[in-house]
C-alpha cells in the first residue's frame, strides 16, 4: 500500500490483521518530513510506526498514546515558539532515528531498524532514501508543508505545491519491486496531493503502478456526503481541499478517483457517496462500494475485507 499518515495507517492496521502482518508492505510519504530541534522527524512513517505497534495516540491520530508534552511545555516557557508538538517518549523515535542516520544508515535502513525495535513484523518503506520537501506558496509566503499544516492551520489559498527535492530523488530500496511483485496494489485513503502523489512522481513508481493497473485498487480519502465531527479529520480535510484546489479541482470523491484513472482499475467509494458511481465508472474504473471511515477496528476490519475481495476480482458495485 501506498498512503501518508492515519488513513492510510488505520487501513494498514487491519489489512495486517487480515492477512498476516508479513505480508504487507507499506510504502509511505517522506515529502512532509522535516528537521525540527536537530532531529530529522517524519511524521507519516512515525504514524505508521506507531498505528502497527498498537501504541498510537486515536484521538490526535499521531503521536504515542499517553504521552507528556513536558519539554515542549519547558521550551515554550524559556520563550521558544513551540507550534510542532513533540510528545516526550515520541522524542525518543526521533532521537534514535537521527542517531541512525547521523550513524551512515539511510532512512529506510533506519526506518526498518526503528521497526524492529517496535516488534513489527510489516514491511515499513519510505518512499525515498533522500530528503524531499514540499513547499506550498500563498499569495506573499512560502511555507513548508507542516509549518502550513500545524502553524498556521492549513489556511489557503494555496497558488502552488513544489515537492522540494524529488528531482534529486529515487524509490528507495525494494519500493519498485515490491509493486512489481505484489498480488494487490492499495493506493490508500491519503491525501492525493500531499501523500500519494510525492511517492507517485519518483522515478518509475507512476510506470510500475500503472504498469500493474488491473491489481491496484485506490480507496477514497474523501467522503462527500457524511459530516466531519472529529476535529483532526476536519482539519485534514480542510487541508485537502486547499490541496485540491492548488490544482484546480473541488474535493471530491469523484476528483480523487479521475487522477487515478491509469493507475487503478478498482476505485472503493464510500457507500453514502453512492450517488457518483457512475460518473466514476464512465471513466472506466470498476467502484466498489463501502463503508471507508474507519471510526473503530471493526470498520477497518471490513473495508480490508473489501480492499482484500479485489484481488480476487470481485468487482462488484456492493455494498461492503
Ligand atoms: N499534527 C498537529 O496537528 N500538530 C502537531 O503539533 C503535530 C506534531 C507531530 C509530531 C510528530 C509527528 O510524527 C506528527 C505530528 N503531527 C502533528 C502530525 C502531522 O503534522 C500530520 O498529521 C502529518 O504530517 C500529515 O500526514
Amino acid at each position: 500500500m501506498l498512503g501518508g499518515g492515519v488513513g492510510c495507517s488505520r487501513l494498514a492496521v487491519a489489512l495486517a490483521a487480515e492477512i498476516g502482518p508479513g505480508r504487507l508492505t507499506l510504502i509511505i510519504n517522506t515529502a512532509d518530513d522535516m528537521w525540527r530541534y536537530g532531529l530529522r522527524i517524519c511524521p507519516d512513517l512515525d504514524t505508521n510506526l506507531y498505528g502497527l505497534a498498537g501504541l498510537r495516540d486515536e484521538a490526535r491520530g499521531w503521536g504515542l498514546a499517553d504521552d507528556t508534552f513536558l519539554t515542549i511545555d519547558q521550551l515554550r516557557r524559556l520563550g521558544h515558539d513551540t507550534w510542532f508538538h513533540l510528545g516526550d517518549r515520541d522524542l525518543a523515535t526521533h532521537i534514535l532515528r537521527t542517531e541512525l542516520l547521523k550513524g551512515g544508515l539511510a532512512l529506510s535502513e533506519a526506518t526498518s531498524e526503528l521497526a524492529r525495535r517496535f516488534g513489527i513484523e510489516t514491511r515499513l518503506l519510505p518512499m525515498t532514501d533522500s530528503e524531499v520537501g514540499t513547499l506550498l506558496t500563498m499569495s506573499d509566503s512560502t511555507h513548508n508543508f507542516q509549518e502550513w499544516f500545524v502553524r498556521l492551520g492549513a489556511p489557503g489559498p494555496v497558488r502552488q505545491v513544489v515537492y522540494d527535492g524529488l528531482d534529486h530523488a529515487v524509490a528507495a530500496p525494494g519500493v519498485l519491486d515490491a509493486i512489481a511483485d505484489a498480488d494487490l496494489v492499495v493506493v490508500g485513503p491519503s491525501n492525493p496531493v500531499s501523500s500519494i502523489e510525492p511517492i507517485l512522481a519518483l522515478p518509475g513508481v507512476r510506470d510500475r503502478v500503472m504498469s500493474r493497473r488491473s491489481s491496484v485498487v485506490a480507496v477514497t480519502p474523501v467522503v462527500g456526503s457524511v459530516e466531519i465531527t472529529e476535529q483532526g479529520e476536519a482539519h485534514r480535510a480542510r487541508a485537502r481541499r486547499e490541496l485540491m484546489g492548488a490544482w484546480g479541482l473541488t474535493d471530491s470523491p469523484s476528483n480523487v478517483a479521475a487522477l487515478y484513472t491509469d493507475l487503478a482499475a478498482t476505485f472503493v467509494l464510500d457507500a453514502a457517496d453512492a450517488s457518483v458511481a457512475s460518473v466514476i465508472e464512465a471513466n472506466g474504473q470498476s467502484v466498489v462500494l463501502a463503508d471507508t471511515i474507519v471510526a473503530n477496528p471493526g470498520r477497518g476490519r471490513r473495508l480490508a475485507q473489501t480492499v482484500l475481495a479485489c484481488t480476487a476480482g470481485q468487482h462488484q458495485r456492493t455494498a461492503g
